[in-house]
């Protein structure tokens, strides 16, 4: 083969005959690298055939199974740009993503076809026991497929973050992008082909798709493929396990049962945690219990990892450790210890928005440093400790909601004069999405009215957990809402409720 194609080469080309576990199921099923691969190669046919060319995106939105990784893996193949979407996502912002990314094929389950064929894309369908007119017209296929050749620097995927101002973005990564950190994390995190890696993260994201499985495949290691978190099952697992990857629900919740203990995870060597902040009491509460401590890196859908605590030496509680092998980090106009927003320069570090020039620019500095929006300062010994975010954004459970998207929603119906989205804490998921909410006078609105209007636009984690009526919006003399001054008044509202319907 005389392809240059720096994914398929970097974590693909030394797999293809590969007979070792990939990934192993919960029912016993294996899947072998050159099982896996041969079905990869199986659809890249089938999307061929669809009309799929190289640089063109494929949108997928579909459950968690061994044949949606293989999508992303036939979209290396192939050359295309894979676009996976948030399964939870309703129709209209299916729509949305669709008609912005204008993919050359649509890949949805099967009860979404209907949805799907109106948005004019070609469509095929897959379940998550692979049922679905692509597995079977992957079947029909041979297993032989060259993988085309790319450039580093062409597009291998697009990820969709919402933005500030409610209009999603899609961030463009790179071959380069993907694989550099793939390389560096492996190599930081010291993955061998001896690991095998619970994997309870959904695989449209990055925490789930290119730090974990990427890893997995630079490294020739396995995963234990769960469809999704649930404790009974990681417990079920740890026996077979060296190493876990999660968001610090999944901590909070394994601290939360009895049976995480010490001889429960003695054999595991290492545990991630990312995507949101990880309190240093859960940091805490896990090595009393445990005797480990949990790793914690700090990333970006736009910039893959950014920092990582180190693999030997102090984790030290409440900090995200040092900027990666390769990775430039610094403090926007501060010096060593004064907050200030984090910038990033790497090969990591994405190419830009889709379609997005202006915004593209407006994030980046001349000197080529992404602007993060995340607030944070290095110690004295050179930690980077995220102190807080310049961004107006909530994370609950790992997922960002953008108050803004959140806000037009509420604000669009009858008798809401205005609302304001904050994130509280929230013992389970981090932050709770809570919207504060101004009647028009004398309208008649309540709280379970807004729930199921808004149910049928947004996705169920980006709709508030609660929404409180005020009112007014305290504003200060710009005329700006305050939501410093929210967040204080109604701090304790998760932390002292006892069920988390709508007030
Ligand atoms: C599910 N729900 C959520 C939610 N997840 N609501 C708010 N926030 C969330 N994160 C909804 C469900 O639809 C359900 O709604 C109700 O909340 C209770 O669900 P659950 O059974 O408790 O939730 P569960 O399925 O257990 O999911 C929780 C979770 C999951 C934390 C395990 O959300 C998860 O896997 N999060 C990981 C997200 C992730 O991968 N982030 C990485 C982004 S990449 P109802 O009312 O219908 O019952 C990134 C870059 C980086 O950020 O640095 O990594
Ligand atoms: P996303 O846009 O989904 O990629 O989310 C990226 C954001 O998640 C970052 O800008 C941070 O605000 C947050 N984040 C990721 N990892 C961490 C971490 N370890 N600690 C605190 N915040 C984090």
């Amino acid at each position: 083969m005389t392809t240059c194609n720096r994914l398929y080469d970097g974590l693909l080309r030394a797999r293809v005959d590969d007979g070792r576990p990939f990934l192993r199921l919960p029912d016993g099923q294996v899947w072998s690298y050159a099982q896996t691969l041969a079905h990869a190669r199986q659809l890249a046919r089938v999307l061929a055939g669809q009309g799929v060319r190289p640089g063109d995106r494929v949108l997928v939105q579909v459950k968690k199974c061994p044949h949606a990784l293989c999508i992303y893996l036939a979209s290396i193949y192939l050359g295309a740009v894979y676009l996976p979407l948030n399964t939870a996502y309703t129709r209209n912002e299916l729509e949305f993503f669709a008609t912005d990314a204008e993919p050359a094929l649509i890949i949805v389950d099967p009860s979404q076809r209907d949805a799907a064929t109106t948005i004019g894309a070609k469509v095929m369908t897959l379940d998550a026991a692979g049922g679905g007119d692509l597995a079977a017209a992957a079947e029909a296929e041979p297993d032989d497929f060259e993988p085309v050749s790319r450039a580093p620097d062409d597009l291998a995927a697009i990820l969709y973050t919402s933005g500030t101002t409610g209009r999603s973005k899609g961030a463009m990564l790179t071959h380069d992008n993907l694989l550099s950190n793939a390389l560096t994390l492996t190599e930081a995190w010291r993955f061998t082909a001896d690991d095998v890696l619970i994997h309870a993260l959904p695989i449209f994201h990055t925490h789930g798709l290119f730090v974990a499985t990427n890893i997995i495949l630079a490294a020739a290691a396995s995963m234990i493929f769960l469809p999704k978190f649930d404790a009974n099952t990681i417990f079920e697992n740890l026996p077979e396990a060296t190493s876990l990857m999660g968001v610090p629900t999944f901590y909070t919740r394994l601290c939360d049962d009895p049976r995480l203990t010490a001889d429960a995870v003695a054999h595991m060597r290492l545990f991630v945690s990312g995507s949101a902040p990880l309190l240093a009491e859960t940091f805490a509460a896990f090595e009393a219990r445990t005797g480990k401590w949990i790793l914690e890196r700090y990333g970006m859908t736009e910039t893959n990892m950014i920092t990582s605590s180190p693999y030997d030496g102090e984790r030290r509680a409440g900090t995200v450790g040092f900027p990666l092998p390769g990775v430039a980090v610094r403090i926007a106009d501060g010096e060593t210890g004064e907050v200030g927003v984090i910038e990033v320069k790497g090969p990591n570090v994405f190419t830009g928005y889709w379609r997005m020039p202006e915004k593209t620019a407006e994030e980046f500095r001349a000197d080529g440093f992404f602007i993060t929006g995340d607030l944070g300062r290095f110690d004295d010994d050179g930690y980077l400790h995220i102190v807080g975010r310049a961004k107006d954004l909530v994370i609950s459970g790992g997922f960002n909601v953008y108050p803004k998207e959140v806000e037009t929603e509420i604000d669009a119906l009858a008798g809401v004069l205005e609302s304001a989205v904050i994130g509280l804490p929230h013992p389970d998921l981090g932050e709770g999405v809570t919207a504060v909410v101004v009647k028009h006078p004398g309208a008649d609105v309540t709280a379970e009215a807004i729930l199921m209007e808004i149910g049928q636009r947004l996705a169920r984690f980006k709709q508030p957990k609660r929404i409180i009526f005020a009112e007014a919006l305290p504003r200060n003399a710009m005329g700006k809402v305050q939501k410093s001054l929210l967040r204080k008044a109604h701090q304790k509202l998760y932390l002292n409720a006892q069920g988390l319907d709508s007030a």
